[in-house]
């Protein structure tokens, strides 16, 4: 192993020569099939990891739940000060642990350590929230009478996460969660089990200081038959998946038929628009970033660009040169601003995208090739590519289909109102972003027939939300929400309780029911 990553490693208290444990749930262990984790810049195995077996599965969540049992009695006040010490153990490791993120998922590294920021501004998030998960008081139509709208928590969530946010999107789920009062059960993706373990040290260290159970944050690493395992448990109050669209619909409709809550954040397939007024100094690089960035591996990534006939030379022109000169290579090289693609499998979907596109004739404007450069070879590197299909029908698969790679697909638009429909016309509904300075144009985007999206953004591109909001998608991308906003309110267990305080017995409505 490179010194580099055995560094980041130690520092991490991850070793790369013995076989790590994949399971906590108070005690480390795992007996299941083994998981390298490789390195997708270099291809070099950081380290092996033993899985849950199928009865460590059971186990831990069984003692997640005990867990829970126990953990709910805790105020919610003294909840947030656990998340808080969490929070502070986090952000002392962000830099190790942002470039764990870069080594094991292939992101560059100041987009790793963002995604460690993240994990830390949603514990901030949850600490607030500890004193503010508030209930409501209804005025009864009954005299004497009280009604108390009551959260308390909820249970055990199971948080099921993908390769391109290892770190992150467990955390928006898991400080809720933690925040809320209940235990979280994380079968994180096969492929990044490291950033999982080193998480879940860092999180443990503090629960055990404090005298909590540690399956109050228990970790399952394994493969599909892990992730079913939870998602079929009736003892998993809440299930948050992030995944494809193809596993979503599976996920949804098994947890739907045990009555099971569900959390869904599936394919992105994200348009920015831009008018002939935009500022294409800031709508460029902001283009540029949202399909470029993190390899085109977030469900935020731009994967449409409409233009406006007015400006779509200049705007192709500007975006190209960006495009030719992209600082590429070793995500943990400070210059860099493209990785490598998480695995092999991604480099020939890839691969068959362009070809599709080659059939269909579209223009590749740039790119649409592996790189060949020799100290690229090992890394799963590609270019990133903008095609010009001839067809703009957002119906046919090259514009339906989300591909999970840097390649934006352009078409060009004379009125605001079609470019707003080819935005609409795709299953997907996560991000969508604007480009304009005419308030009456923003007017449209965000109203009733605007942005049939989640996140609907003006001069601002489709990635990169803050966690204050609550983040998701609509249509196919699930309905869920995560994060911020008023996401909390799915992890609790909300519950009516009318109360009379008076003499009588009255029933509502009016009704009389006398013996
Ligand atoms: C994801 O790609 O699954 O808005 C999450 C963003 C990030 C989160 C992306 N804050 O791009």
């Amino acid at each position: 192993l490179s010194t580099r990553a055995s560094e980041v490693l130690s520092r991490l208290s991850i070793s790369s020569t013995t076989e790590l444990s994949g399971v906590y749930d108070g005690q480390w262990r795992g007996s299941g099939v083994v998981q390298e984790s490789v390195c997708p810049a270099t291809g070099e195995v950081l380290a092996r990891v033993r899985t849950a077996s199928p009865s460590e599965v059971q186990e831990t969540l069984a003692k997640t739940r005990e867990a829970y049992v126990q953990f709910r009695n805790v105020p919610a006040p003294r909840r947030g000060e656990i998340l808080r010490q969490i929070r502070e153990a986090l952000a002392a490791k962000r830099e190790d642990l942002g470039a764990l993120v870069s080594l094991e998922m292939g992101k560059i590294r100041t987009e790793g350590v963002g995604e460690v920021q993240e994990f830390v501004d949603i514990c901030d998030y949850g600490v607030g929230l500890s004193r503010m998960m508030n209930g409501r008081l209804v005025a009864s139509e009954r005299p004497g009478h009280s009604i108390l709208e009551v959260p308390n928590p909820l249970g055990v969530v199971g948080v099921l996460s993908a390769f391109n946010f290892p770190v992150a999107v467990y955390g928006w789920n898991f400080a809720l969660s933690l925040a809320a009062g209940n235990a979280t059960i994380w079968k994180p993706s096969p492929t990044t089990p490291l950033c999982a373990i080193a998480v879940t040290k860092i999180i443990s260290q503090v629960l055990e200081a404090n005298g909590v159970p540690g399956a109050v944050a228990s970790l399952v690493c394994g493969g599909k038959e892990a992730g079913q395992a939870v998602v079929e448990s009736p003892g998993v109050e809440l299930v948050s998946f992030t995944g494809s669209e193809r596993v979503g619909r599976i996920v949804g409709q098994n947890v739907a038929s045990r009555f099971g809550k569900v959390i869904l954040e599936l394919g992105g397939n994200n348009a920015s628009i831009i008018m002939p007024d935009a500022d294409l100094s800031l709508a460029v690089p902001a283009v540029y970033f949202g399909a470029v960035g993190t390899a085109g591996q977030r469900c935020t990534s731009t994967r449409r660009l409409y233009l406006h006939r007015d400006v779509a030379d200049e705007f192709l022109s500007r975006l190209k040169t960006l495009y030719r000169s992209v600082a590429v290579g070793d995500p943990l090289a400070k210059d860099t601003l493209l990785g490598p693609l998480h695995t092999g499998s991604a480099c020939e979907i890839y691969g068959q995208a362009v070809e599709k596109l080659r059939t269909v004739d579209a223009d590749i404007i740039t790119g649409g090739e592996r790189y060949q450069r020799d100290d690229l070879k090992a890394g799963n590197f590609v270019q990133p590519t903008i095609a010009l299909p001839k067809s703009v029908n957002p119906k046919d698969d090259i514009w339906s289909t989300e591909v999970f790679a840097p390649i934006l697909n352009v078409a060009i638009f004379d009125e605001l109102e079609q470019a707003i429909e080819w935005n609409n016309a795709v299953p997907q509904g996560l991000s969508s972003s604007l480009w304009t300075r005419d308030i009456r144009n923003v007017g449209k985007w965000i109203g009733p027939a605007g942005s049939d999206a989640g996140i609907v953004n003006v001069n601002v591109g489709t990635s990169g939300a803050e966690i204050g909001a609550a983040f998701g998608g609509n249509k196919s991308t699930g309905w869920g929400r995560e994060s911020g906003g008023d996401a909390w309110k799915q992890y609790v267990r909300w519950s009516a309780a009318t109360l009379n305080f008076s003499d009588a017995a009255p029933l509502a409505q009016g009704v009389s029911f006398t013996p």
